[in-house]
């Protein structure tokens, strides 16, 4: 197969597709023996900079798992941290910053990210991957962090609970908060064209804690940002991919930014999503991370109802937010087996959206429904 064919690019476009595609967000990572026995101890930044090593870490669940998809080995941080701000990522924590981003002088320190001289390195691994991978039909996903996101750990100085010192700056220097923002967009936007360039075939912009903030918040602080990342790849033809974790609330804000697909936590139904979504979207999602710790019984339990609240068609099976360190392996080899023998809706879609196993959910596209132009499609 070619990877043009595949399900997972299929189900993107909300094509027909011969299965559900199935992958894991950080199915690379703590949970494989294998990740943990070739990581090394060094830190995670280092091992990014190892194309070698990173392309094997990437290629590891693929192997194991059977995944549709393969994700490239990599951080959000990457890029601000290639630019000398500061950053590091420590093992069991996550990204630190020495010197946040708090005043006007911070920006100058946010200089012109160039992928090609900044970060040859994840370049290298993405074409080693796209070689390697498209001789078994399997797409790379590249990724950036949503400009929210990467805002919250250079503005807190690392992972946070209630993004004071984000909020804060937000809503005091509104002027300073959307000049910090655009040139997170630029960067985000940078990477993911370089990584596309590579030969990555589809993009997913993590804007992960983007669900602290509500809808109007979202639409007047964050969402021009991300428009700009995503409208900037649509002449590139790979599927735009658009995650929050919490995000029920901005669903509909978020597919009016312009991704084909919007990746939903377990908080929120696919069918509900798919209503606050919009009939032009496909959705990613949404098994409870934490519900691959139960017995299986219960994880196949959840899982068919998350593909018959999916619909099938335009359904890319995922859990709501990244694997945990906890999880067995052989639970996700389970869950790849188990969507791949699922039903998938036939047809295409209507206006009203895919069918599911209740019947139309949709009774019409959410606030604004994401790419606008292929609605009557
Ligand atoms: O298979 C994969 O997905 C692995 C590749 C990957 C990805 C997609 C890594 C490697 N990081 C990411 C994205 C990423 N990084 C996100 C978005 C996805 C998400 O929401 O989970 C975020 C928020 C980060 C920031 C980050 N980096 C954290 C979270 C900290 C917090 O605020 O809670 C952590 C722990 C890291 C370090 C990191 N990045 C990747 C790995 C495997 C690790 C962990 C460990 C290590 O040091 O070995």
């Amino acid at each position: 197969m070619v990877v043009a064919d595949s399900p997972f690019l299929g189900a993107c476009r909300r094509l027909p597709t011969d299965r559900v595609p199935v992958w894991f967000m950080r199915q690379a990572g703590r949970s494989l023996p294998e990740y943990r026995a070739a990581r090394g101890q060094g830190s995670i930044l280092d091992v990014i900079r190892s194309p070698e090593l990173a392309a094997e870490l990437t290629l590891q669940p693929v192997r194991r798992l059977g995944v549709d998809a393969a994700i490239l080995f990599s951080d959000i941080v990457v890029p601000a941290a290639a630019i000398g701000f500061g950053v590091d990522v420590e093992q069991g924590r996550g990204p630190v910053i020495a010197d946040p981003f708090r005043g006007a002088e911070d920006l100058r320190r946010l200089r012109r990210f160039d992928p090609e001289a900044d970060t040859p390195y994840v370049l290298e691994t993405v074409r080693i991957l796209a070689e390697e991978l498209g001789s078994q039909g399997i797409p790379l996903i590249g990724f950036a962090g949503g400009p929210f996101t990467v805002a919250s750990y250079l503005v807190e100085g690392g992972p946070s609970r209630n993004y004071i010192h984000t909020k804060t700056l937000m809503r005091a220097d509104p002027g300073l908060w959307a000049r910090l923002l655009d040139a997170l967009a630029d960067m985000a936007l940078a990477s993911l064209r370089s990584q596309v360039g590579a030969g990555a075939s589809a993009v997913q912009l993590f804007d992960s804690w983007v669900g602290t903030l509500s809808a109007g918040d979202y639409e007047r602080f964050v969402l021009p940002a991300t428009r700009k990342v995503l409208e900037g790849l649509a002449d590139l033809d790979v599927p735009r991919i658009h995650f929050g974790v919490g995000t029920g609330e901005l669903l509909g804000l978020m597919a009016s930014a312009g991704a084909e697909v919007v990746g939903v936590d377990w908080r929120v139904p696919l069918d509900e999503a798919r209503r606050r979504i919009g009939p032009s979207c496909a959705v990613q999602g949404n098994l409870d991370p934490v519900t691959c710790l139960a017995p299986w019984e219960v994880v196949e339990a959840e899982a068919r109802e998350a593909l018959a609240r999916g619909g099938g068609l335009g359904h890319i099976f995922n859990l709501g937010h990244g694997v945990l360190p906890e999880t067995d392996p052989a639970t996700l080899e389970r869950l790849v087996e188990l969507v791949h023998g699922a039903p998938t809706a036939e047809g295409p879609p209507t206006a009203e959206g895919p069918p599911t196993a209740e019947g139309p959910p949709a009774d019409g596209p959410g606030p604004d429904g994401c790419s606008p132009e292929e609605a009557e499609q």
